[in-house]
């Protein structure tokens, strides 16, 4: 996708999807849906307690005591939230679609099952069959559940996107969104949650060699260049995307130089990165008629990030998109290199404080090549 093409909320459709399991748990149909809980009707979440973890009033699909769609609407009247979210994969590059997502926080929904004690940490899972590939779980300690920061969103159980009940491959009708992670932890089909005394993560995802509590980083990326050339005495325009992440975001910089014939690649300990220009991109600004961006019954200011005046508080915001652009004027003929990097609101830039290429979050300062012709 394209500035041109991107909007401010991705149709749910046009998220990129990286869901595991053979079949899809979204490609079931039918009676295999419903014996999967995955329609409105059947949806189900438990809420149970394992390893000396103990919990007064045990939700579970046995007792037909679970927890069902209308009994977390209902709570949403009271409990709601909305949430203006990236869904970022920590293995891809550019974030997978925004969307803004309504649920109820998961402590409200803790409390469905009563008293609760000796819990270190909450284990979640969402439907998966029996075959290990489709498996996928995640998990937060305690006191991410339980507490909040002033000004922050605690993890919560969404059944809404863009206004509409979230569709089945979002992860519908219920998924997680955990708004500070990346997308592991926003574990789609949600049905199950664990109380327990283990004091380890149990995540998927930490099987692979990620991190399990990497926090969203801030790291700007570049759209594909088509063409990749262009007529001498033209403005070339660049765009692309940077995600808001833990950090904030303070400003987003390129650095434009002639090709060095390297192919876009500049060692780690490469001297150039030292004298390197860097120069402000400029920021899209927020869209003026909210109204047109959400949904027709959300108004801005229910929105977490917004102002009674219907005004986001800091621009971007966190933990959503940004859009970035550069006009490139008066450039001679030759090969150039192109690069940009985020400044986080620490001072941090781009690869840092986290310069992992991966497993903790895509942030390698990305590289696109152009011609100008004679
Ligand atoms: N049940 C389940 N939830 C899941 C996954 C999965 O494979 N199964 N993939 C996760 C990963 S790795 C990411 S990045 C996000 C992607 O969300 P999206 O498909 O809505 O873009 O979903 C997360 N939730
Ligand atoms: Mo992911």
């Amino acid at each position: 996708m394209t500035s041109d093409e991107r909007t401010f909320l991705t149709d749910p459709e046009e998220f990129t999807d990286v869901s595991r399991g053979d079949p899809v748990p979204h490609s079931l149909t039918g009676d295999a849906l419903v014996n999967a809980r995955l329609t409105a009707e059947t949806w189900r979440l438990e809420i149970a307690a394992e390893s000396d973890a103990k919990v007064e009033k045990p939700r579970t699909f046995e007792a037909s005591s679970a927890i069902d769609l209308p009994a977390l609407l209902e709570l949403g009247k009271t409990r709601g939230v909305k949430f203006l979210k990236a869904m970022q994969c920590n293995n891809i590059d550019q974030p997978l679609g925004q969307g803004l997502w309504e649920g109820v926080p998961l402590r409200d929904v803790l409390r469905l099952a009563g008293k609760m004690s000796n819990v270190r940490r909450v284990y979640y899972w969402g439907f998966h069959n029996n075959q290990p590939k489709q498996m996928f779980r995640s998990s937060l300690a305690i006191n991410q559940v339980l507490d909040t920061p002033p000004g922050d969103l605690p993890p919560f159980v969404a059944y809404r996107l863009n206004g509409q009940p979230i569709p089945l491959e979002r992860g519908g009708p219920v998924r997680m969104v955990v708004p500070w992670a990346h997308g592991f932890k926003s574990v789609k089909w949600l049905q199950n949650v664990m109380l327990t005394n283990d004091y380890k993560a149990n995540d998927t995802y930490a099987l692979d060699n990620n991190d399990p509590e990497s926090y969203l980083k801030t790291a700007a990326y570049i759209d594909d260049l088509r063409p990749r050339t262009f007529p001498a005495g033209k403005r070339v325009i660049i765009a692309g995307t940077a995600m808001v992440g833990w950090p904030g975001l303070e400003l987003i910089e390129y650095w434009l130089r002639p090709e060095a014939g390297t192919h876009g690649v500049i060692a780690d300990d490469d001297p150039a990165w030292k004298t390197a220009q860097w120069r402000p991109c400029a920021i899209a600004p927020p869209p003026t008629d909210w109204g047109g961006g959400l949904p027709a019954d959300v108004k801005p200011s229910q929105v977490w990030g917004f102002g009674v005046d219907g005004k986001p508080k800091e621009w971007p915001m966190r933990f959503s998109i940004a859009q970035w652009s550069v006009a490139l004027e008066d450039l001679k003929p030759g090969g150039y290199e192109f690069r940009v990097r985020t400044v986080d609101k620490n001072g941090f830039a781009q690869p840092e404080p986290r310069p992992f290429r991966q497993r903790s979050g895509r942030n390698a300062i990305q590289c696109k090549q152009f011609i100008v012709m004679t």
